[in-house]
């Protein structure tokens, strides 16, 4: 570890375009917005930008429906502005890392308009996945991961084509060595304007399992559950080898698999160290232990999850991959709602306190942290009471399933569950200011602002030196000075596994250790970790250090 690799000591920035800075008052958020905004960002102090898709897109899925990979949305702007955001990240000494969506691509792209012909010496038929009818039904009973169908009957051509996705979002057929080749052709293109990575949207499904057979069905559910076969296919480590040829290996980048169904044994393989692949992936374990108990309703629930099960999950992965592969780190993106609304408490009384708690925690592991869009101004949970409020496909459908179809859930409690869970939960506008509509956009913006703006947002942050921005500040500045954040050893403070209100763990470096304590409840509790008295205190919570007393979210790290 000593040679720790530039991205292994980096914090990455997510922005989500459309909600983070409308520049030119159409309501929705552009490129010229987010370089307006590259001061913020810097002085935060990360390292690197992943811009969510700005691509040509037939915008049904936030833009992950690519209508022209080498075209901008020109509702974000033209090329000449991508170039001038690049080049004033760069100057500020920002990386920027795009999105590579090529699961599957839209039914818009030139690629898909041309397989919609059926001839024998159509080179383009073969870049999606067609199939005949059985029995004059679907190929099979697979389920599309935003409700419906994974099969869409064309009727020109008298066959079905998948999407795991919405039916928009024909997936693309990665065992034809022609799409691979235009793949990887269309990323050297994005390497020569300059981009320094890519984060890889469901790059665990591109091969697709031999045969097509049924998925496991529940009794209540429309359709099988085809999460588990079409994660991690027959040849997906083949494909990324190849990738990491024609592409990756030519260039000094960032490279992150969002990896869908990833277990600790295939992320060694995705993200190991010996480079043969990604950098690192992003794992969702942690993101589905409180939703997923009821199989019919998939991640629909209000449940709360209990810091037994969470530090579970963190420590096995924190294990699993030391000196073997790398992990990311992250509580939110786009898809997830906000954590301090999920893991914390978004109260008045405790929304700074539980914000700072769960940063903390994250950010003293092994890997490498991502910040997405608002989470460093503790940003909540949108609140929306109406199904008019929302824009997500994903939840949309759901509602439709769920509430008319199968009925299997009320109106009432499918609203709870979206004010849970929907990803629009993430997807308001950022909060810069007090003005109207938060200082995004002087235009009624895409999706509603979240009401709480006024005070939860960037201009009051900054000139609070207690802030959660400041805090998040403080934490990517140790990481930055302190090796031992990065390659330390992750070890559970030993009796810590079953603690229902405190989160213990050291991280040890040569003589050094640090210790990171973390109450995740509104509990006043009495913990004794025996901790010498020439310690330093290297950040906390709460404004002095009360030893063995650990107040509601109090967190506090050690350094010995
Ligand atoms: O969001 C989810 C659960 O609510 C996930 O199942 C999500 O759909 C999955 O992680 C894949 O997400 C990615 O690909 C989707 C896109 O809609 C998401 O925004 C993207 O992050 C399809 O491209």
């Amino acid at each position: 570890m000593a040679n720790s690799k530039w991205w292994q000591k980096a914090v990455v920035y997510q922005v989500y375009p459309k909600s983070f800075q409308d520049s030119d008052n159409d309501g929705v958020g552009d490129l010229n917005g987010i370089t307006k905004r590259l001061d913020y960002i810097k002085k935060l102090g990360v390292d690197v930008i992943w811009l969510n898709p700005i691509y040509k897109t037939s915008n049904i899925d936030g833009g992950y429906d690519i209508s022209d990979y080498q075209a901008l949305n020109p509702t974000f702007g033209n090329m000449a502005d991508f170039e001038e955001l690049l080049n004033r990240a760069h100057t500020l000494g920002l990386k920027v890392m795009m999105d590579l969506v090529v699961n599957h691509s839209s039914f818009e792209h030139e690629w898909f308009k041309k397989s919609l012909v059926k001839e024998k010496d159509n080179p383009y038929r073969d870049y999606y996945i067609w199939c005949d009818p059985i029995e004059g039904h679907a190929p099979n009973n697979w389920g599309s991961f935003f409700s419906g169908p994974a099969w869409t009957y064309d009727q020109a051509s008298g066959q079905y084509y998948l999407h795991l996705f919405a039916k928009e979002q024909p997936d693309l057929n990665w065992d034809n060595p022609n799409l691979r080749h235009s793949i990887f052709e269309m990323m050297n293109w994005w390497a020569n304007k300059g981009i320094d990575g890519f984060r890889m949207d469901v790059i665990s499904l591109i091969s697709k399992p031999e045969g097509l057979s049924d998925a496991p069905k529940d009794d209540n559910a429309l359709y099988g559950n085809a999460g588990d076969l079409v994660a991690n296919g027959p040849h997906v480590h083949e494909y990324l080898r190849e990738m990491n040829q024609q592409v990756l290996s030519k260039y000094d980048w960032i490279t992150v698999g969002e990896t869908a169904g990833v277990t600790v044994d295939e992320a060694l393989k995705y993200a190991n160290l010996n480079g043969s692949e990604l950098n690192m992936v992003f794992q969702f374990e942690h993101m589905g232990l409180d939703g997923n108990r009821n199989p019919a309703l998939g991640k629909w629930d209000d449940h709360h999850v209990s810091l037994p099960e969470l530090r579970e999950n963190l420590v096995k992965w924190q294990r699993a991959l030391n000196k073997k592969a790398w992990n990311s780190l992250y509580w939110n993106n786009h898809d997830q709602p906000r954590v301090v609304s999920r893991f914390g408490n978004d109260a008045p009384k405790y929304r700074v306190l539980s914000a700072k708690m769960l940063a903390a925690v994250l950010h003293f592991m092994q890997g490498t942290p991502y910040v997405y869009q608002g989470e460093e101004l503790g940003m909540t949970n949108a609140g929306f009471q109406d199904l008019k409020d929302y824009r997500d496909v994903e939840s949309f459908n759901a509602y439709h399933e769920l509430v008319e179809q199968t009925k299997l859930v009320d109106k009432e409690m499918m609203l709870k569950y979206l004010r849970a869970r929907s990803r629009d939960n993430a997807r308001t506008p950022m909060q810069w200011n007090n003005s109207s509509n938060a200082g995004f956009s002087e235009h009624t913006p895409w999706i509603k602002v979240n009401s709480n703006y006024k005070e939860i947002n960037a201009e009051n942050a900054l000139d609070d030196p207690c802030s959660i921005f400041y805090f998040y500040q403080r934490l990517i500045n140790l990481r930055h000075k302190l090796p031992i954040i990065t390659e330390g050893e992750f070890e559970l403070v030993s009796g810590n596994e079953k603690d229902e209100f405190v989160f213990a763990y050291t991280r040890k470096l040569e003589q050094q250790t640090l210790l990171v304590v973390a109450n995740f409840t509104a509990n006043e509790v009495k913990r004794n970790y025996d901790v010498p008295q020439t310690r330093k205190m290297l950040i906390q919570n709460y404004d002095e250090d009360k030893d063995n007393y650990l107040r509601p979210y109090e967190v506090k790290v050690y350094m010995y």
